[in-house]
């Protein structure tokens, strides 16, 4: 399969430690993922692996606030002036709307902290020197193997890093900056008027993804993860977000109960294809988060390596053009061999 990787890049967003569950700890989220990924796909000889184009800021704002984008290529800088020295930029305050609730609006110019806690919404999601330029090379990635399944081929892997499926349009957190996904979906359907759909099934509910493409009909979201009852990102993910406007029926979400395995996951993943199948995509952009993994650190579900393949190969009974992105997944040992599996079930296609 080919493969789009841009190793040198991703590198570049490097936090040094990462706030979960109230405890300042080594990052989850780190650039040993994306090394531990391509070593595995680089040593099998079914791949062909190769660097992205660069396509500049014009399509991510097609789906993203351009202020969130202004903001994340000035943010490190902007953070060094006010704070010197500073490794791993963190808010220390969040825009929550009851702060001026009976007062008024929020004021338009502020100083680089008021900026942090307006476009970040949560604390596990550390902003690093290099974090922009890793950050757009994951966009980067993500539309060059968009662009390969437009001219023609069937399936593309995007190994992107830092994840996209959490930032919504005019926000970033959860591990990511610009949803990668939404990016390339977008750059699908307005570079070819076809529909697509969206197949998440990283362990997290893509709540940015969703919050993208809500209102519309041209792009279908469907996603599969832990309950939002026990599961981050705990606002979305509830089987009764169906989209709104000309989206609804276009957003379906299948809640996951703790301990899913391989048969439970496939038998839900079947029910999800078929609403991918009623939807009639021209193209589908799979979300591709490993961390459903019975032994990943962040996560509670029950899905072993064959159950990965097995879930290629059913997205592969699809019949339809693919573009795969890497999102989430956090057991390093296993990461890339839970990849490489994915794709060779998807190879059938
Ligand atoms: C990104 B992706 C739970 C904290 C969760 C953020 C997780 C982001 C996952 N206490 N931290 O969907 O794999
Ligand atoms: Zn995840």
């Amino acid at each position: 399969m080919l493969v789009v990787s841009s190793p040198s890049r991703q590198r570049q967003h490097a936090p040094l430690a990462e706030i979960e569950s109230s405890g300042l700890q080594d990052p989850f989220e780190h650039p040993g993922r994306a090394e531990a990924i391509h070593q595995v796909l680089a040593a099998d000889a079914a791949h062909q692996i190769r660097e992205p184009d660069r396509w500049g800021a014009t399509p991510i704002e097609a789906v993203h606030d351009p202020g969130l984008v202004r903001f994340l290529s000035n943010a490190w800088a902007d953070y060094q002036a006010a704070h010197p020295g500073t490794h791993d930029v963190v808010p220390d305050l969040f825009r929550m709307p009851g702060l001026m609730e009976g007062i008024g609006e929020f004021r338009a110019h502020h100083g680089i902290d008021a900026e942090l806690g307006r476009w970040c919404f949560e604390t596990t999601t550390p902003l690093t020197q290099g974090t922009f330029e890793a950050a757009t090379s994951a966009v980067d990635v993500a539309l060059s193997a968009t662009s390969l399944v437009l001219g023609g081929e069937r399936a593309v892997y995007g190994l992107c890093r830092p994840p996209g499926h959490h930032a919504p349009m005019s926000l970033y957190g959860g591990y990511c900056f610009f949803n990668n996904a939404a990016v390339a979906a977008h750059h699908a359907v307005s570079t070819t008027g076809s529909k697509v759909t969206v197949l998440d099934v990283d362990y997290h509910h893509g709540n940015g993804t969703q919050q993208i493409f809500y209102q519309r009909d041209d792009v279908q979201y469907v996603s599969l993860h832990g309950d939002p009852a026990r599961a981050y990102p705990y606002i979305t993910g509830h089987a009764d977000e169906a989209g709104s406007g000309r989206g609804r029926g276009a957003n379906l979400n299948v809640p996951l109960p703790l301990g899913a395995d391989d048969d439970h996951y496939a038998m839900a993943l079947t029910g999800a294809l078929q609403a991918i199948d009623a939807f009639g995509p021209d193209l589908v952009v799979v979300s591709l988060g490993v961390d459903a993994f019975h032994n990943d650190p962040i996560s509670d579900l029950a899905v072993t390596a064959d159950g990965f393949e097995a879930q290629g190969a059913l997205v592969a009974q699809l019949s339809v053009p693919t573009v795969v992105v890497q999102e989430g997944g956090y057991d390093v040992a296993s990461l890339g061999n839970n990849v490489n599996r994915w794709l060779a079930g998807l190879a059938t296609l």
